[in-house]
Order: C-alpha cells, then sequence, then structure tokens
C-alpha cells in the first residue's frame, strides 16, 4: 500500500516547496508538491519534478559505494572500495597533509548541493576544528551585495516578509528572475500581489513580460539607474525628508549626484527610455513599496556599488519598517527562527584563523604547488561551476594534489577524485530545511534508506572524525541530538517528530514588520549612506552613480543566469532534462544576429581571453542587442566539446567580497 509522507525541498532555491512523497515498495517513489504547503500550493516546478522522479532516484546513475579513482585524473575508471578503506585513506592523507605542510594545506569547498541544515552545516564543523583552508561559497555567488548592504543597512540577510506584499502598492523586482529562480513566487506571490510590478532586467525575462512595467538597461548601468531614478522621485517631492534627517547618515554627499541625474541623462547612461525611468518612479514613489534584489544583479565588476546605489530608494523614501515597506535580498530564516547556526558548523572549534580563498583565484592557488596539498570537494561541482575552468582542470590534474569529492553522482568534479564519497539524497535522511524568501522552516523526512552505501552528509563527516581519531564530542553529535537541539531553540513547543507529521511552520502568524525601530546594525545605527567602514575598504564613502560603457565595437556582454531546467549545475545528468533543453545555445537578438551572419540554429564561436566555445545560435527578441544569453549549469562531461559556459568565465573580481563578476564577461560571437 502506498502511504503519503510529507517532506520538504532543500535545493538552493528562493522557494522552498513542501513535497508528498507517494512511497512505493518497489520502483522509485512518486514525488509531488504538497498541497497543504502555501508555497507550493500540491505543485512542484517542472525541474524538480523531473529529476526527483528521474536521475534522483536512478541507482543506475546514483554513486551508491565509495569509489578509487585507479585511471587518470578526469577520466572515469574508478573501483569499488569500502567505507573503511575509504575513509581511512582520506583520514591518512589528512594526516600527512597536516603533519607536512599544516592543516591549512588541506582546502575544502563546499556549497549548495543540499541546503538542509545538518547535510549544509554539520561537515563545516570538522575543517574548522582541524584548521583547514576554505573557499569562501558566497564568492561564487552573492558576496558583493552582502557586503554592499552591511554597508548600507548593516545587514543583508534580513529582508522583507513576503506576505507584507498585501500592503504594497508596488513590487520593484531588480535583477531577479524568479520565472526561473523562485517559480512559484512567479506563478503565485507576484500574479497575486495587488501593487504594480516593474522588473529591471537586461532580458525580457517571462517575469519581465508579466509586469506592469519592464526597464531594460544595458547590463552594469544598474546604478546609473538608480541615481535617476532618485533624481524622479526627488523632483515630485517622494524623498521622506524627516525620515532622511532621522534614520540616514551622509545624505547631503550624494544630493548633488541626485541632481545631475536626469532621466534624460538617465537614458544616456544605461538606454533606458527616460520616460520609463519617470513612470518607474511615480509607481514606486506612490509606495509603501517593495524592492527585490536579485543575486544575479550584483555579478558584476561593480556589482557593490550597484546594489549600494539601488539599496538608497527605499531609504531616501522612507520605505522600511512599515507594512509594504522593505528591501530584500536574503532571508536567513533559519536564523530569525532562533537557529544557532554558528554551533552548527561549529564556527567556535576553529583552532586557528581560517584561511578563506575566493572562487576568483581558486584555479591559479590550488595550480601553486606549495600551498594546497589536499583539496575536499563536498556538496558542490565546481568543475562545472566556478570560473576560469581550463586552469581550474589544469590544476585538478597536479600530480600531488590528493582530492576528495562527496557528491550523489559522478560529476565533472569526482572524476577528479582520487576518493569518491557517495552522498545520501534528502529522500534518505531526516533533517530541516528552508526557504530563503518565505519565513518557512520545513522537516525533511526520511522515505527509505539511502541509496547502497551511500551515507548523508553528516554521517560522512562524523565518519570522518572517527577515522582521524577524534574523540570532539561535536564532531561526532548524532543528528537526531542536534535535531532536538534546533527544536528547542526554535521553541516551536513540539518535537521533530510532530513538525514531520505537519510537514512545515511558518514564522509569526502575520508578515514579520522588520526595522520597525528603524535600529540598523551600522557603526552608527542608522542607515549609512556615506560609510567610513566603505572608506577603510578602500571604497567610495558614497554609492557612486556609474555605468558600464557598452562593449566595444564587435564585443557582447554575456549574461549566464539560472536556466528553468537546471538547479545550478544539477539536474544536468537527467536524460529528460537534457532533452527538454536542448543542445547548449547562445541566445542572441535577431538584428545583432542579421549583422553578424549568424541564423537560428547555427554553430557560433564564442570567444575570449580566457577561452572559445561553440554553441548553437537562437534568435531571440528578449535579449537586448549588445547582449548575449548562455543559461548555467551544464556538465562539461556531457557536452560535446567538454565544455560550459564557465570556459569563457573570466574569474575578475567584483569591487566587494572578492565575489564573481560573471555578468560582466564580454565575448565576441561569430559564425563557427
Ligand atoms: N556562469 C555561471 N556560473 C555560475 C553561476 C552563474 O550565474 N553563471 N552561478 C553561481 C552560483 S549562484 C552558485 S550558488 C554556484 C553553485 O554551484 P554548485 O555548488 O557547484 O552547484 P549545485 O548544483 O548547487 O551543487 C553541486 C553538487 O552538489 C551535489 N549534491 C546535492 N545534494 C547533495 C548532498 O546531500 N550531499 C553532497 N555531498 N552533495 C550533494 C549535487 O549532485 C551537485 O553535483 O554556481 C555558480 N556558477
Ligand atoms: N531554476 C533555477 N533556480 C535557481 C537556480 C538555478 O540555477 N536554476 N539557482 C539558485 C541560486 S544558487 C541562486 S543564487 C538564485 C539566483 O537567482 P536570481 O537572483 O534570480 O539570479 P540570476 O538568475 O542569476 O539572475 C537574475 C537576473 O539578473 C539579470 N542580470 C544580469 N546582469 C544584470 C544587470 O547588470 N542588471 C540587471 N538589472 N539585471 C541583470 C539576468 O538577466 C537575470 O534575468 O537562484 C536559485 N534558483
Ligand atoms: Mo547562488
Amino acid at each position: 500500500m502506498a502511504q503519503l509522507i510529507k517532506t520538504n525541498c532543500p535545493r538552493d532555491c528562493y522557494d522552498g516547496c513542501g513535497i508528498v512523497i507517494e512511497t512505493r515498495d518497489h520502483g522509485p517513489h512518486r514525488v509531488l508538491g504538497d498541497p497543504d504547503h502555501p508555497v507550493s500550493r500540491g505543485k512542484l516546478c517542472s525541474k524538480c519534478a523531473v529529476a526527483y522522479n528521474g536521475v534522483w532516484q536512478d541507482a543506475n546513475a546514483r554513486l551508491q559505494f565509495p569509489l578509487k579513482r585507479i585511471g587518470r585524473k578526469g577520466g572515469n575508471d574508478f573501483v569499488r572500495i569500502s567505507w573503511d578503506e575509504a575513509l581511512s585513506t582520506v583520514a591518512g592523507r589528512m594526516q600527512a597533509a597536516i603533519t607536512s605542510h599544516g592543516p591549512q594545506s588541506i582546502l575544502h569547498t563546499h556549497y549548495s548541493g543540499t541546503l538542509s541544515l545538518l547535510g549544509y552545516m554539520f561537515p563545516n564543523r570538522l575543517f574548522n576544528y582541524l584548521g583547514a583552508s576554505e573557499v569562501d561559497p558566497d564568492s561564487i555567488c552573492n558576496a558583493a551585495g552582502h557586503v554592499a548592504w552591511s554597508l548600507l543597512y548593516g545587514s543583508s540577510i534580513q529582508g522583507f516578509d513576503p506576505r507584507t506584499a498585501r500592503d504594497a502598492t508596488c513590487i520593484l523586482v531588480w535583477g531577479a528572475n524568479p520565472s526561473h529562480s523562485a517559480p512559484h513566487a512567479h506563478e503565485h506571490w507576484l500574479a497575486e500581489a495587488p501593487g504594480k510590478v516593474i522588473v529591471v532586467d537586461p532580458l525580457r525575462t517571462e517575469t519581465a513580460a508579466a509586469a506592469d512595467l519592464h526597464l531594460q538597461p544595458r547590463p552594469g548601468t544598474d546604478a546609473a539607474l538608480a541615481f535617476s531614478l532618485l533624481h524622479c522621485l526627488k523632483q515630485t517631492g517622494r524623498f521622506d525628508e524627516a525620515y532622511i534627517a532621522a534614520h540616514t547618515v551622509g545624505y547631503d554627499e550624494l544630493e548633488a549626484d541626485i541632481d545631475r541625474a536626469t532621466p534624460a541623462w538617465g537614458e544616456a547612461q544605461t538606454g533606458v527610455p527616460a520616460d520609463d525611468i519617470r513612470t518607474a518612479a511615480t509607481l514606486y514613489g506612490a509606495g509603501p513599496a517593495l524592492l527585490w534584489c536579485g543575486q544575479g544583479l550584483q555579478r558584476q565588476t561593480t556589482g557593490g556599488n550597484i546594489m549600494r546605489a539601488i539599496g538608497l530608494l527605499p531609504a531616501l523614501t522612507g520605505n522600511i519598517g512599515k507594512p509594504g515597506a522593505g528591501f530584500y535580498y536574503l532571508n536567513v530564516t533559519p536564523l530569525f527562527a532562533g537557529v544557532d547556526l554558528g554551533w552548527l558548523s561549529g564556527a567556535a572549534l576553529a583552532t586557528r584563523e581560517i584561511t578563506k580563498v575566493s572562487h576568483m583565484e581558486l584555479a591559479a592557488r590550488l595550480a601553486a604547488v606549495d600551498e594546497f596539498k589536499m583539496f575536499f570537494s563536498w556538496n558542490t561541482n565546481p568543475l562545472a561551476s566556478a570560473p576560469d575552468q581550463a586552469r581550474l582542470r589544469a590544476a585538478l590534474n597536479r600530480p600531488d594534489l590528493f582530492m576528495v569529492v562527496s557528491d550523489l553522482f559522478m560529476t565533472d568534479s569526482a572524476r577528479y577524485a582520487d576518493i569518491v564519497l557517495p552522498a545520501a539524497s534528502f529522500l534518505e535522511y531526516d533533517d530541516l530545511t528552508f526557504s530563503y524568501f518565505h519565513l518557512i522552516i520545513g522537516a525533511q523526512a526520511r522515505i527509505s534508506g539511502p541509496l547502497g552505501e551511500s551515507l548523508p552528509n553528516a554521517e560522512i563527516f562524523r565518519r570522518l572524525a572517527h577515522a582521524l581519531g577524534l574523540r570532539e564530542p561535536a564532531l561526532l553529535e548524532a543528528d537526531r541530538a542536534m535535531l532536538d537541539t534546533m527544536m528547542t531553540q526554535m521553541n516551536t513547543g513540539y518535537d521533530f517528530d510532530e513538525l514531520k507529521r505537519r510537514g512545515h511552520f511558518t514564522l509569526g502568524e502575520t508578515a514579520a514588520r522588520w526595522y520597525a525601530d528603524q535600529k540598523f546594525e551600522t557603526p552608527s545605527g542608522r542607515i549609512e549612506i556615506a560609510s567610513e567602514q566603505a572608506v577603510a575598504m578602500g571604497l567610495p564613502r558614497t554609492p557612486q552613480p556609474w555605468a558600464d560603457a557598452p562593449p566595444a565595437d564587435g564585443l557582447f556582454r554575456l549574461l549566464t543566469p539560472a536556466s528553468k531546467w537546471r538547479m545550478n549545475d544539477s539536474y544536468s545528468n537527467d536524460p529528460n532534462i537534457i532533452e527538454r533543453s536542448g543542445p547548449a545555445a547562445l541566445h542572441l537578438n535577431p538584428s545583432d544576429a542579421a549583422r553578424i551572419g549568424v541564423r537560428e540554429g547555427t554553430m557560433v564561436a564564442v570567444v575570449n581571453d580566457t577561452g572559445s566555445l561553440r554553441l548553437v545560435a537562437r534568435l531571440n527578441e528578449d535579449v537586448l542587442p549588445g547582449t548575449v544569453l548562455s543559461y548555467k549549469g551544464r556538465w562539461p562531461s556531457l557536452e560535446g566539446s567538454h565544455m560550459n559556459v564557465n570556459f569563457i568565465h573570466n574569474p575578475q573580481r567584483a569591487d566587494m567580497g572578492a565575489s564573481t563578476s560573471v555578468h560582466s564577461t564580454q565575448v565576441s560571437v561569430a559564425p563557427a
């Protein structure tokens, strides 16, 4: 008899859906949307529906046993070994590296394979305890924005509560594409919001097409656009003088910049028609208004400045701390629920200052023979997701670099590993999940045991600590004990088993009204328009009205954002997804295509100083002229070229957070 069990999706996604599993004694379980969950409302997004019912339960595709590489690095020759052999080998290599070169010669990288709390955080305890070096995860995603909004507001991880949309007359979605990256927020939350929706994106995304107003700036010109909007807001009396005086510092220092940023100037800088700038200011200025800044937005060489400039909109119009008003980048919901994330990841276990390495310098640092002796990659697939791929591959070929990978699948990164440790999927162990948009915490329920000999992340690292002879209790703590502690920290009044029955809970009965007290965790306690901290970091005191110049003749700006069919680089090995998403493509505006002699379906060479790639041309009116688009997330090993778009992704840093500037990449395009 099929049973129905509630669980929740732990992917790195704004939505954080509720799931119902129809269990099967034989063959794959059916994975469906939870009808009682406010986000999923009975339906999963297309990619998860396909992959969870496909490759994620496919015993032939999943890694079932620990493996030892017997062929060349990057090949596919591995033999099955026991967990004992795998862990004693890894532990022996770790000890040897520590003895000969110190714990900092072990470099680990991890990110967003699963965001479930134990799976995502617990393994860090061991690396912290050892004093191993860490690749800064956010440097591949959103670090510039975090630094920028920390300077401005004192926090980037507490935004508006989406429930307050019912009180907003306007929602400004800037550089996020919910139609791909938050499909349920696109379909329900935005569609049902009573206010006008404005989208700012160089692409006419589905969300942009459905909006009341779409502003289509050239990439990297958003700070200028923000200043021009501010100019209009000031001119039409929409600045909140009393709010500015009481809760901000440094306004005087950029007033002249705002006065200069007329709509005509804004149009010249950004390509957005002056009238549209005026209309957007009128809609936003009516207030109360919400501002959602996407993570794609700040992946620019000046991405930090862009976030700081856009962040001025709520600050100068007083759109903070009242219903229907606010700003949002990320909500670290478990923190608000009371979970001690420092305890969970063992921050205090660190015996030395942890060396942090940006993804932007990963390939170069790994290539140096004297710094790192071991590279441990878990919950991430850098050979698909990181920049400068040719160099990264070459670095991972270093004969003296011992590599360990833990994943569900034989990814490109796993192919370079000396030892591969098979991880269990979210259907196979208990944990807690969350949405980083909605204030919802979910229970991840074990539906059936781990496939083959795979193990949950936490169990892998407990066993590794044991193999290292470590007896520190924090490294050996059982999942259930940690789940119980987190339930107590969250003060729900019931235990984890009860949460599993309920499926999820939402923080508070009504929309949280954050910043109602207008207190900000900046040095001054106010919103810091002018920032001494910024100066100390070598940055301008105030946000600047900058705009990137259009690419030089013959060059295009390449955007590589979230695809509808892939979850970062996950799901790329699902046969159905491969079929539905078609071959790797370069989308370009028909006017550009005609100019360079490219037709629909022809192969094009996409080239820059970092590398070159062949892609199938797709003519697409939704792409701004001068800009080309190719979605992220393919596995190089599954492409005929053995490359994905990150082979032409320059590791140039953004202005803040040593973070990615992937959307600043420039390329030339020509028929191949
Ligand atoms: N060109 C370009 N590149 C980009 C981006 C871009 O916009 N453009 N975006 C960047 C961004 S925002 C991010 S966050 C990164 C993400 O990059 P990654 O972290 O590499 O991507 P994911 O697909 O989230 O996860 C990687 C792996 O985790 C594995 N995994 C899933 N669950 C588990 C588990 O429970 N245990 C273990 N051990 N493994 C598991 C999956 O099978 C998958 O292979 O990519 C970045 N790369
Ligand atoms: N389906 C799916 N969902 C995902 C992911 C996925 O890979 N697939 N990845 C997850 C992860 S790790 C993350 S970080 C989030 C990211 O999700 P989002 O925050 O939505 O970010 P992106 O999809 O990277 O980019 C969003 C938009 O930014 C636009 N953009 C690029 N450059 C500029 C610019 O200069 N100005 C402006 N205004 N816009 C610009 C792009 O055209 C794109 O439409 O999504 C998560 N959800
Ligand atoms: Mo991300």
